[in-house]
């Protein structure tokens, strides 16, 4: 990955047939690469484009020249997108340029150029195909279309062939799948694909899409199952960045992928390179989409974004390439991106809002700054001050670059910033001990704490591991470096509490007793009217099937407890519901509402509770589910066995 981690920018291409109409078809004006499923255009219709495709004026030097310029060290072609319509000769179909008039590989072309210009060059490749008289299902739409004969591991074959193809000719850097979603492809189809690729080409990066567990438009995956080198945001910046998550952010200058002619909401260049700086500062990859038009040119609006983009790269690259994510929490005037180095490092502050007053705080900054001044044209330095609250950086009066002025401050050794610790447990509560965690971002931190309620001081003992407390206290911590103090304090006070003593009670066996009612409520009354009373035994908390609408249930006996421990509970229900123990309410859940959790906890001494969940469902979904967890425990269902009656 190491390569395509200091990209950070690529361009994406989406080019094919699709650009011949150039989006409009039946005087609809807003198709892209979508357009023969979204205009329903029949099979034999659609493939009337064919013997149009007549890229006379491509020239792959003039694209793979322009991405460069651009500070792109990467671009991804289509070789084939839901169309099914191959950019290159495939010795498995004549859907492909070598069946048009044209003939020109043009992944053969690009490829070279690419090569020819310094970059890697990639293909994306739909999993979904239209045209395919194997794939399946067919479009909803498509009633001529006979399914009868088709068969979908045949198309496995043909897509594993055309995959096989396009590595062992054109040797793409990254394989960038799409098209996943549909029920036919499954995550051990997934696995098939990503293992053929891994075994044709090791050092090839494939994504995540080549496996089913994409969440939505997010585009993470963030299941251990899955296969996959990088998650695929889609037309989305995420809101932070996930450390040790490898991301790219795929999006369109326009409104389209493929190229359309009637739009006209284009992005300015302004948006597109404070996306790339805002994607880079939160450590991901910026791929940037052209669609180009069917005479094999890219839209003058793009060339004209692109220029604009090599413009401020040619001052500001190195401010991009090569960099990780920020070290700052959001910074209010933009953005940092960062190479650090053992020795020294550099922080790149990617300023969008000027300050009037000539003012930037690097908050909690503990590094010594060596020099800092402005990137790009002449340099001007660029005064820092060091203050409590971190380093002061005093700038120049006006910006040198409207979109965003660059400034690199070089620091000695990795960067230190100085946050707030936090303070975390299970509880605030505990009966024995609890474990207590201090912690901030910063790995290599110098944090001390007490737990006497004094404040913390350079002398006070490192935080190494969770302290743990064993009686009522309060824990405070802080951030010490070269023996001052450089954060604030965090304090939690955490309470030793007397368990609930148990009740005296012979039970009558195993199991609850569950009662039922019907009745209409929106909430459950302090003054339950009288429950079905001739209840029956049950062995756990769980709704009987069928259980319907406008009906009240309750569950009751005792919890059999085998320590005496701070016990949290976790009621999950559709709609309303509640848990007592001992007559206390633990958890509440009341209320009309669709499934939602709430939590409880109670401390309880070894032996018998009584404990009572009362649920009800006014109309539409039923669900409850009842939970528990014992100190540093998962939250797991209560075992039969310790339910008595
Ligand atoms: O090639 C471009 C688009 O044509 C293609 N991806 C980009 C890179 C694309 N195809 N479809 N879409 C984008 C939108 C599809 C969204 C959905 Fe789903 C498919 C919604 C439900 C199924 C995938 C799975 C996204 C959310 C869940």
């Amino acid at each position: 990955m190491a390569w395509w981690r200091d990209a950070r920018f690529g361009m994406f291409l989406h080019w094919g047939l699709y650009a011949i109409p150039a989006g409009e078809w039946n005087g609809n004006k807003d198709y892209g690469e979508w357009i023969r499923t979204s205009a329903e255009i029949p099979l034999e219709t659609y493939d009337q484009l064919q013997p149009k495709w007549n890229p006379t004026d491509f020239d792959a030097d003039a694209w793979a020249e322009m991405a460069a310029a651009a500070g792109m060290k990467y671009v991804v072609i289509t070789s084939k997108h839901h169309d099914g319509f191959c950019l290159w000769d495939s010795a498995v179909t004549d859907w492909d340029v070598a069946g048009s008039p044209n003939q020109r590989d043009i992944l053969a072309e690009l490829s070279t150029a690419c090569r020819k210009h310094g970059i890697k060059f990639c293909t994306y490749h739909s999993i979904m195909d239209w045209h395919h008289p194997d794939y399946l299902p067919r479009r909803t739409w498509e009633k001529d279309r006979s399914t009868e004969g088709a068969d979908f591991e045949r198309f496995e074959q043909y897509l594993h062939a055309q995959v096989t193809e396009i590595i062992t000719r054109y040797h793409p850097a990254v394989m960038w799948f799409d098209g996943e979603w549909e029920n036919t492809w499954t995550h051990e189809r997934g696995v098939k694909l990503f293992e053929l690729c891994r075994r044709l080409a090791p050092e090839m990066i494939v994504n995540n899409r080549v496996d089913v567990h994409r969440q939505g438009m997010q585009g993470f995956s963030g299941s251990s199952e899955a296969v996959g080198d990088f998650d695929t945001p889609e037309q989305e910046i995420p809101a932070t960045g996930l450390p040790g998550v490898d991301w790219e952010s795929c999006m369109t200058m326009n409104r389209h992928w493929g190229w359309n002619q009637a739009d006209t909401v284009w992005k300015s260049p302004e948006t597109l390179i404070r996306n790339l700086i805002d994607i880079a500062s939160k450590g991901g990859n910026y791929l940037l989409n052209v669609g180009p038009r069917a005479d094999g040119t890219f839209p003058p609006n793009a060339v004209e974004r692109l220029a604009a983009i090599a413009d401020w790269m040619k001052q500001n690259s190195e401010a991009i390439h090569g960099t990780t994510a920020s070290v700052f929490d959001a910074l209010p005037w933009g953005r940092c991106t960062v190479k650090a180095g053992d020795d020294f490092s550099a922080l790149y502050l990617h300023v969008f809002d000027w300050p009037k007053d000539g003012q930037l705080l690097l908050p909690g900054l503990g590094n010594q700054v060596i020099e800092a001044r402005t990137l790009g044209g002449a340099p001007q330095a660029v005064a820092a001050v060091p203050s409590q609250e971190g380093v002061m950086l005093v700038v120049p009066q006006q910006p040198s670059d409207p979109i965003a002025t660059v400034i690199e401050v070089r620091i000695e050794g990795r960067p230190i910033v100085y946050r707030t610790p936090s303070i975390t447990a299970e509880s605030e509560r505990f009966v024995r001990g609890l474990d207590v965690t201090i912690a901030t971002p910063a790995a290599d931190a110098e944090l001390r704490y007490t737990s006497d309620g004094s404040e913390p001081t350079a002398a006070s003992p490192r935080v190494q591991g969770p302290v743990h407390v064993a009686d009522t206290c309060t824990v405070r911590a802080a951030m010490f470096h070269d023996g001052r103090r450089r954060s604030e304090v965090a304090s939690r006070t955490f309470t030793r509490v007397e368990p609930l003593p148990p009740v005296e009670v012979q039970p009558s066996g195993d199991g609850l007793v569950l009662q039922q009612a019907a009745v209409d409520w929106n909430t459950i009354p302090d003054e339950r009217p009288e429950l079905m009373t001739k209840g029956m035994l049950v062995p756990q908390v769980a709704l009987p099937k069928g259980v319907g609408e406008h009906v009240a249930l309750s569950f009751s006996g005792f919890v059999d407890v085998a320590a005496s421990e701070l016990y949290r509970f976790a009621l999950s229900s559709d709609d309303g519901s509640k848990l007592w123990i001992d007559g206390k309410v633990v958890v509440d859940n009341d209320g009309l509402h669709g499934a939602t959790e709430q939590r409880g906890e109670v401390a309880l001494a070894k032996g018998l509770h009584q404990l009572e969940v009362v649920w009800f469902n006014a109309t539409g979904g039923a669900e409850l589910r009842l939970k528990w967890a014992a100190p540093g425990q998962p939250f797991a269902e209560l075992p039969a066995a310790a339910l008595k009656h």
